[in-house]
């Protein structure tokens, strides 16, 4: 269920840690990367209760699923093709900010061990990874005495396979960086697992792509608490922001002209269909994205065309002529919106970049006390 960045996560059951099964496909180590690839630890995230979650969303008024249901295979794929439509610059802006920026941002990083949330396909850490590796490099630093340690790269995903996929890739890419995966759902994990690579040094968290967006603020709040307690005293936070723009720019962005959001989200009820024997005709669904400037977010909705009842995890639903079933929101919030939210969750805002046309902000959060 990954974007080619960060989607919000399925939140299943709590982690036994104890039980940690540290299915170590290859090896790692401080001292340097094996030939083998980068080493993979499944913690065997708990399968989400779908069944409860729909009858709970679709119990609601009005009707609403977790958002993360989007991202089945195809769902998957769909966002990857989303974030190349014109309308939707978000990955493109976010990527070119971190390229132009990654030395400054590696600055301001300082040393440690970059930890990306959600780390998906994990396309967009390489500027950093490149620029933190300068920054250790002994040209840079020509006392011996204590030389900077190289970064090193921990990836957290709920995938194992894409997880696998991902650390390879970028493991070829940058061959010199120790790199680990982490096989869990980051929402429910109690600590992060005692590995050399954690171990010993600042755990610097990453969460590109705005997923944040995707949370409601009380649950996005819960997340940012959630990332301070897992990066531990002295954790740092890069997290990119998308910010408010105009009605007219943000809902062309979520309802593309090719119609690949509006296919994004009719995929939802063929996964329901498929996971829960389910009944949906999509085509009897309109697609709709609005932006609610009361609540500063898009929200995307498959609306009823008319009357109509649906069977699904073994009820009958009715759907009412022009009923929403809304699919997923997406809050946009400005760099001081923002940092209102993150202050309760204990980080305060220590720099941050933007692109040229303030479509984007990644933060630098550190932690309040
Ligand atoms: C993953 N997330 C940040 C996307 C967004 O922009 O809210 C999800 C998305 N859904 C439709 N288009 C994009």
């Amino acid at each position: 269920m990954k974007d080619p960045e960060t989607v919000p996560g399925p939140l299943p059951g709590a982690l036994d840690l104890g039980s940690c099964d540290a299915g170590s496909l290859n090896g790692s180590s401080r001292d340097g990367p094996s030939l083998a690839g980068p080493e993979v630890i499944d913690l065997h995230p708990a399968p989400a209760d779908m069944e409860r979650l729909v009858i709970e969303g679709l119990s609601r008024e009005p009707k609403q699923l977790p958002a993360w249901f989007l991202y089945d295979d195809e769902g998957s794929r769909l966002f990857e093709l989303i974030c190349e439509q014109p309308e939707y610059s978000l990955t493109r802006t976010e990527t070119a900010l971190l390229e132009r920026e990654a030395p400054a941002i590696a600055a301001a990083l300082g040393q440690g061990v970059l930890v990306e949330f959600g780390a998906g396909s994990a396309r967009k850490v390489g500027p950093l990874l490149d620029a933190m590796a300068r920054q250790a490099a002994p040209a840079t630093h020509p006392s011996p005495s204590a030389p900077p340690e190289q970064p090193a790269y921990v990836a957290l995903d709920i995938s194992a396979s894409h997880l696998q996929e991902a650390c390879d890739r970028l493991q070829r890419r940058h061959p010199q960086v120790p790199m680990l995966g982490i096989c869990c759902d980051y929402s429910q994990l109690e600590a992060l697992p005692s590995h050399p690579l954690l171990n010993g040094q600042a755990h610097l968290g990453f969460f590109p792509g705005s997923s944040l967006g995707n949370f409601e603020p009380s649950a996005a709040q819960e997340l940012l608490a959630q990332f301070r307690r897992l990066l531990g005293p002295g954790g740092k936070l890069l997290i990119g922001i998308d910010q408010p723009k105009s009605r007219e720019r943000l809902e062309a962005a979520y309802n593309d002209q090719a119609g690949v959001s509006a296919a994004f989200a009719r995929n939802l009820l063929n996964r329901l269909n498929r996971d829960l024997a389910g009944d949906f005709n999509p085509q009897a669904f309109r697609y709709r994205a609005r932006w609610q400037a009361a609540e500063s977010r898009i929200e995307m909705a498959l609306v009823s065309d008319g009357p109509q009842r649906v069977q699904l995890a073994g009820q009958s639903w009715t759907f009412a002529s022009g009923e929403a079933l809304i699919t997923e929101t997406s809050a946009k919030y400005t760099a001081e919106a923002f940092l209102a939210l993150a202050a309760p969750a204990g980080w305060q805002g220590a720099a941050r970049w933007s692109d040229p046309d303030h479509d984007l902000c990644l933060h630098l959060l550190v932690q309040a006390d």
